[in-house]
């Protein structure tokens, strides 16, 4: 009896537990019970520091994401010396998994000053030695929008040599093979060479394991081929790991009707794994898919900074969550078996240095642990191709009026601290947000 007891209680213990993992296979993801998995996603930054840790919020807002199908969150920030049990719990119930950049605000790799040294490295791996043990988790960022002028290009090298550390790091503490990958401003002067140069290269060991792309070119009354899409999906094709949208939800166009979806989970589903609407909460920016209540002044007593409401039951904003509902219900494609799929695609060619343009010599090692870029130094060994660019180096998509040159309009918290004009607006509320949640919490 108390066997049959024991027993019962473990039965029942795992069956609570049980979320397959995510893992990759070639160019696309899969669920441990070997079903392609496609990101059916949001992110979820109520607060700037760290939204895994209130239970019963992440209970209340589990619950409405399920609703519509949710499958993903991304979450740009964490504290990782916190208790995350909870949250991811709530998460794993409703069937959630959740995609989680490494870097922090003092973290990460940035352009202006390209660096990869001991101190990101141990933060890094500090979130890494927090979120590993979850089921749920499906994926790390190991940036967000570092790279978004044809100068920031060197900073490459430094992103690619923290995956490879990571992934290292990974390994060494024998976690499962969590994907580790990188989210990336849409920069059409920068396309495909980031990606491929990210992707490129046969030691597993030194490319991550997929791209995904911030990309907010599909606005309203668009299509494939006005959007640019067409040219994202042509980009890819040749990618031996998977791609997806790490942000998506041009908010430009009223009202919102996520038409883009359509495209990613139909015609593009063959190469990319789905995406993630930017966003959960509703802020000064206005890509709220729910409030939490309405706007308040500001200056009142207890209001929060911006004013907009942070916790409490999610009430969804109208008509953009049932717009994307719609539009998810509808779209439910299945791929393949990983038993069934054998990948055909090898790594792609690293992209030539072209000056002012791609300014990564493919033959250089990457970067060690400590090292900085030196700007005053003249690019060493440099071998331009005699034809000029091969497939891989033309900015392809740039100046075809597709409308994709436009930057990610960022808004996150996780985004690059400079860039374009739209950007450092954009950056200017979330940024001035963000201290004052730290003053305020
Ligand atoms: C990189 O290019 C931008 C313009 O795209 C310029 O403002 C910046 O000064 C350049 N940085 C360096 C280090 O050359
Ligand atoms: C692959 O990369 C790792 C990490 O840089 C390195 O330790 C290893 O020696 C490389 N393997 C080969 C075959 O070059
Ligand atoms: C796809 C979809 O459901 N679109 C709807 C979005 O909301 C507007 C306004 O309510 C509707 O007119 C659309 O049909």
């Amino acid at each position: 009896m108390v066997q049959f007891l024991s027993l019962a209680v473990l039965a029942g213990l795992s069956a609570v537990n049980a979320i397959p993992t995510i893992e990759t296979k070639g160019s696309k993801f899969f669920t441990s019970n070997g079903d392609q998995f496609y990101i059916k996603g949001i992110a979820y930054q109520l607060v700037p520091d760290d939204p895994l840790i209130d239970a019963s919020q992440c209970g209340l807002d589990a619950s409405l994401m399920k609703t519509i199908g949710t499958n993903s969150i991304r979450v740009y920030h964490v504290d990782p010396s916190k208790d995350h049990t909870k949250c991811m719990s709530a998460f794993a119930d409703a069937g959630i998994y959740v995609w989680l950049d490494l870097d922090t605000f003092d973290t990460q790799v940035e352009q202006n000053t390209p660096r990869w040294a001991s101190d990101q490295r141990d933060a890094f791996a500090a979130v890494m030695d927090a979120f590993h043990k979850y089921d749920n988790l499906a994926g790390f960022f190991i940036g967000n929008e570092a790279i978004t002028t044809a100068n920031g290009s060197v900073t490459a090298p430094y992103i690619k040599a923290a995956a490879r550390d990571m992934k290292t790091y990974r390994t060494s503490k024998g976690y499962r093979n969590i994907p580790i990958g990188y989210s990336a401003a849409d920069i059409a002067s920068l396309r495909p060479m980031l990606q491929n140069y990210l992707a490129c290269g046969t030691n597993v060991s030194e490319h991550i394991d997929f791209f995904s792309l911030n990309a907010y070119s599909w606005c309203g009354a668009s299509s494939y081929q006005q959007s640019g899409y067409n040219m994202l999906e042509q980009n890819s094709e040749s990618l031996h790991i998977p791609i997806f949208m790490s942000e998506t939800g041009c908010n430009t166009a009223r009202p919102r009707d996520f038409k883009d979806q359509e495209a990613l989970f139909g015609q593009m589903s063959d190469v990319w794994s789905g995406s993630i609407i930017y966003e959960w909460i509703e802020e000064q920016n206005s890509y709220g898919l729910i409030s939490y209540g309405p706007h308040v002044d500001p200056a009142s007593p207890s209001a929060p900074p911006d004013g907009f409401p942070r916790s409490g039951t999610p009430i969804p904003i109208k008509p953009d969550f049932p717009n994307l509902s719609a539009v998810w219900a509808t779209l439910n494609p299945t791929g393949v078996k990983a038993a069934d799929y054998t990948p055909t695609n090898g790594p792609v060619v690293c992209p030539d240095y072209t000056s002012g343009v791609w300014e990564v010599n493919p033959t250089s090692p990457l970067p060690t642990l400590g090292q900085k870029h030196d700007f005053s130094a003249q690019p060493t060994s440099v071998s331009p191709s005699p034809t000029g660019s091969d497939s891989g180096g033309a900015p392809s998509g740039s100046g075809s009026g597709s409308g994709t040159g436009e930057a990610t309009p960022t808004k996150s918290p996780g985004a690059a601290a400079d860039g374009l004009s739209r950007e450092l607006k954009g950056m200017g509320v979330a940024f001035a947000g963000a201290m004052a949640f730290f003053a305020w919490l």
